[in-house]
C-alpha cells in the first residue's frame, strides 16, 4: 500500500539520499562538557555522535573540525566500515584517545542514519535482542564506611541490582569516588585539583568496607570497587585477595594496565573478577588481557574506542576468551553514548553489566532519550537508530566551560595515578 509519506520519500535510503552534506561539531555544557556531533544527509535525515572526551574536549572538537569534517562532506553515509577504515587507517597516525573519540562521534552518527533509514532501532541492526534490558551498576560513595552503606542501601530500595561502593579512607582528604553531591564528577577544575593519595590507609580501609557492607546487605546484591590505577601489581594483588570473602562483582582497574603483563600477578593469587579497559581506545590495547585471560570483563566503550564498528570487534574477540563486557559509563559518558552503549548491550552475546550514573537534569533535557530503567535494568525503545536527540537551542545556552580531572601525590610530592 502507497502510503502519503512514503511516495514523498521513494529513494530514501538510496546513496544519494543518504550523501552526507555537513557535519556540525557542537560543544555544550550542560552541567558538565559534551561534544555531540551531528550528520545531516542529503534526504534530511542525519545522525547524532558524541565526541566527549573529558577535560580534552576541545582537542576532539579541533581533529573533528579541521581534520574529519572536510573529508565527509559528499560521502555516503552508509559505508559505515569503509569509512571506520578511511578515517582510521587512511589517517597514517593511527590510535590514542582523540583520535578514536573522534572517529567512534562519525561512526556513532552512521549507525544512527542507517537505523533511521531502515525504520529500525539499532539493536535491531546489530543482529537483534539477546535480553530484555541490561544490567546496570550505579555508584555509592561516602565520607565514611557508615554513609558508603547507607549509600549502597539507598541503590538497593530503588530498585538497582549491582552496586559499585566507594568510600572516603582516614587521613586521606579527597579520597577517589567520594562526593557530597547528587553523582561523583571529578572534572571539578579549570586546572587540575591537587589530591593526596595514601596507599596503605587504603588498602587497610577497603576490606573493611566490604565486610560492613555484605554484613548490612547480604549477598543479593552485586557489589563492585574501582580502585582507580593507583595500586602497583603486588598491592593490588593483596587486595583482590583480601576482597575475596566478599565475592566483588568485579575489581576494577586495580593497577595501571600499560604494563599487563602485571595482571598474570594478580591473577595467581587471587579468583576475584577483574575489569580493565575504561582508557582503552583500541582492539590492540585490549588484546593481551583477553587471550591471556587476565580479566574477566572489558570497559571500553564506544565513544573512546572507535564507536560501534570498532568495539564490536573487540567484543567479539573478548567472546573467543569468555571476557565479558562492562563498559564505561560515568556523567561525562553523554547520553548519546549510553544510548548507542545500550542498544549495543541489548544484542552483544557476551554481555556483562553496564555502568550508569544519573545525568544533570539539564543534560537529560539537551539529549531527550529513549531509555528507561526498570527493576535494576536499563531498556532501550524502538526508535529508530539510537534513539537520542538533541535540542540545539537548548545547547546553545550552555556554552563550554574549561574543567579538568584532578591529579595525585604521595605525601612526599610524587607524582601518582589519579
Ligand atoms: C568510572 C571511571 C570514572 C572516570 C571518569 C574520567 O569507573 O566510572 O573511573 O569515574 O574517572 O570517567 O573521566
Ligand atoms: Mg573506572
Amino acid at each position: 500500500m502507497n502510503t502519503p509519506a512514503q511516495t514523498e520519500t521513494p529513494t530514501q535510503g538510496s546513496a544519494r539520499d543518504r550523501r552526507i552534506v555537513d557535519a556540525k561539531v557542537i560543544v555544550t555544557c550542560p552541567g558538565r562538557n559534551f561534544v555531540p556531533l551531528k550528520i545531516p544527509t542529503a534526504s534530511g535525515v542525519y545522525g547524532l555522535g558524541d565526541a566527549t572526551l573529558n577535560g580534552r574536549e576541545l582537542a576532539v572538537a579541533a581533529y573533528l573540525q579541521d581534520h574529519v569534517v572536510p573529508n565527509l562532506i559528499g560521502r555516503d553515509a552508509g559505508r559505515i566500515e569503509d569509512m571506520f577504515q578511511f578515517l582510521y587507517r587512511g589517517a597514517y597516525w593511527r590510535r590514542g584517545p582523540v583520535t578514536m573519540t573522534a572517529i567512534a562521534a562519525v561512526d556513532v552518527a552512521l549507525w544512527d542514519i542507517l537505523g533511521k533509514m531502515a525504520g529500525l532501532p539499532l539493536y535491531q541492526l546489530l543482529g537483534g535482542r539477546s535480553r530484555e534490558g541490561a544490567l546496570v551498576y550505579g555508584h555509592a560513595n561516602g565520607r565514611d564506611i557508615a554513609e558508603a552503606s547507607d549509600a549502597v542501601g539507598r541503590f538497593i530500595e530503588q530498585g538497582f541490582l549491582a552496586v559499585r561502593a566507594q568510600c572516603g579512607v582516614p587521613g586521606v582528604k579527597k579520597a577517589y569516588g567520594v562526593s557530597s553531591g547528587k553523582a561523583y564528577e571529578p572534572a571539578e577544575s579549570e586546572l587540575p585539583a591537587e589530591t593526596v593519595w595514601n596507599t596503605p590507609r587504603y588498602l587497610e580501609t577497603a576490606p573493611k568496607l566490604f565486610e560492613r557492607l555484605r554484613r548490612d546487605h547480604g549477598n543479593g546484591v552485586e557489589l563492585l570497587h574501582d580502585v582507580h590505577h593507583r595500586l602497583t601489581p603486588i598491592e593490588a594483588a593483596r587486595l583482590a585477595r583480601d576482597l575475596e570473602p566478599y565475592r566483588l562483582f568485579w575489581l576494577e582497574d586495580a593497577t595501571p594496565a600499560e604494563n599487563q603483563k602485571a595482571f598474570e600477578l594478580i591473577r595467581r593469587h587471587s579468583v576475584t573478577p577483574l575489569a580493565v579497559g575504561e582508557v582503552f581506545n583500541s582492539i590492540w590495547d585490549c588484546k593481551y588481557l583477553i587471550e591471556n585471560q587476565l580479566i574477566d570483563y572489558i570497559r571500553t566503550t564506544i565513544v573512546h574506542g572507535g564507536g560501534i564498528t570498532h568495539v564490536r570487534r573487540i567484543a567479539d574477540f573478548a567472546a573467543l576468551h569468555q571476557v565479558r563486557t562492562g563498559f564505561h559509563g560515568a556523567t561525562d559518558l553523554s547520553p548519546v553514548t549510553m544510548g548507542a552503549a545500550l542498544h549495543f548491550d541489548t544484542w552483544v552475546p557476551n554481555f556483562g553489566i553496564q555502568e550508569w550514573m544519573f545525568h544533570d537534569d539539564r543534560t537529560e533535557e539537551v539529549f531527550p532519550h529513549d531509555y528507561v530503567f526498570r527493576n535494576g535494568r536499563l531498556h532501550v525503545g524502538d526508535t529508530p537508530g539510537h534513539g537520542v536527540d538533541i535540542d540545539e537551542k537548548l545547547a546553545a545556552r550552555y556554552p563550554y566551560s574549561p574543567r579538568q580531572l584532578p591529579i595525585a601525590r604521595l605525601e612526599d610530592g610524587t607524582l601518582w595515578d589519579w
